[in-house]
Order: structure tokens, then C-alpha cells, then sequence
């Protein structure tokens, strides 16, 4: 079964959406690396390929059905935050906006009786939710230490080892 041109349309939209979340975590990354923390850079380094990759998964897909692929522009990112508290909201924040978006890809392959769209999204699905997981994490981690230098340094290296 032929995919429809609107859900060409929205992965083409969604693909853009992956690579503008890269852009925001390689920024991110680059912030730490200027604030000494070389744990929670390496994280969003991390982070920034993993986002690359969901984007290669979706050209891929559309390849696979034998549609078009428009490879986007990409906005430029936020590059500069208050504290390492306040880049891992932004990203928690993100990642909950992305949800929403995957949602509204499954609503719309749910309309158009697109089984096979359906499916290939279970794996955005799951992954939103450790992404989610994993960021709503960390800033709990982060609140609750405050002003702790100390404690932001052990956070710091823990990541490092992701
Ligand atoms: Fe692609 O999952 Fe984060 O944004």
C-alpha cells in the first residue's frame, strides 16, 4: 500500500524535528564544555548522535516505502542557559514537546489505516519514554542538590560514563 503524501509530508516535518533536537543537545554540549563539565557535555554529545540516528531511522523508512526525502534546514539553537539545572529542564521540556509530536505522527498513520507507519513508530513511542525518563532524572537529581557544587560534580561524572 502506497504511503499517503500527508504522512510523507509529517515524516518529512519530523525528520527536520530530530535533526533541530541534535542541533540543541550539540549546543548543550558545548555549553558544558565551556562550564568545565565534561561529564554532562559528554552526555549531550551522547545525546546530539542519538538524535542524528532517529533521523537517519525515519529517511530510511521513507526510503523503504519509496518516498521522497527533503533533507531540512537546520535552526539554530539556544547557546546560552543559567546552570546545568536549567539545561536539563529545557531538554526534559523538549523531549515532552517530541513526545507530543510522535503522538500526533501515530494519531495520523491511525487515521489513514497506515498499519505499517504504525508500527514502525512503536520504537519512537518507547523511546520518547526513556528519553523522558531519562532527563526528568537527572533535573530531579539536580533540584534536589540546589547550590551543591560538590554534589553537581558527582552528577558530572556519573554521566560521563553514559
Ligand atoms: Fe528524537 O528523541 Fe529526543 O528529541
Amino acid at each position: 500500500m502506497k504511503i499517503s503524501d500527508s504522512m510523507v509530508k509529517s515524516i518529512n516535518d519530523q525528520i527536520k524535528a530530530e535533526y533541530d533536537s541534535a542541533y540543541i543537545y550539540l549546543a548543550m554540549s558545548a555549553y558544558f564544555e565551556d562550564a568545565g563539565l565534561k561529564g554532562m557535555a559528554h552526555w549531550m554529545k551522547k545525546q546530539y548522535a542519538e538524535e542524528v540516528e532517529h533521523a537517519e531511522k525515519f529517511i530510511d523508512y521513507l526510503y523503504q516505502r519509496g518516498a521522497r526525502v527533503i533533507i531540512p534546514d537546520i535552526a539554530k539553537p539556544k547557546d546560552s542557559y543559567n546552570n546545568a539545572l536549567d539545561v536539563f529542564k529545557t531538554a526534559y521540556e523538549h523531549e515532552q514537546y517530541v513526545t507530543s509530536r510522535i503522538y500526533k505522527l501515530v494519531e495520523q498513520a491511525t487515521n489513514e489505516k497506515d498499519y505499517a507507519t504504525i508500527s514502525f513508530l512503536k520504537w519512537y513511542v518507547d523511546e520518547q519514554m526513556e528519553e523522558e525518563d531519562n532527563t526528568s532524572g537527572i533535573v530531579s537529581q539536580l533540584e534536589f542538590l540546589g547550590d551543591d557544587k560538590r554534589g553537581v560534580y558527582t552528577v558530572d561524572r556519573e554521566l560521563a560514563a553514559r
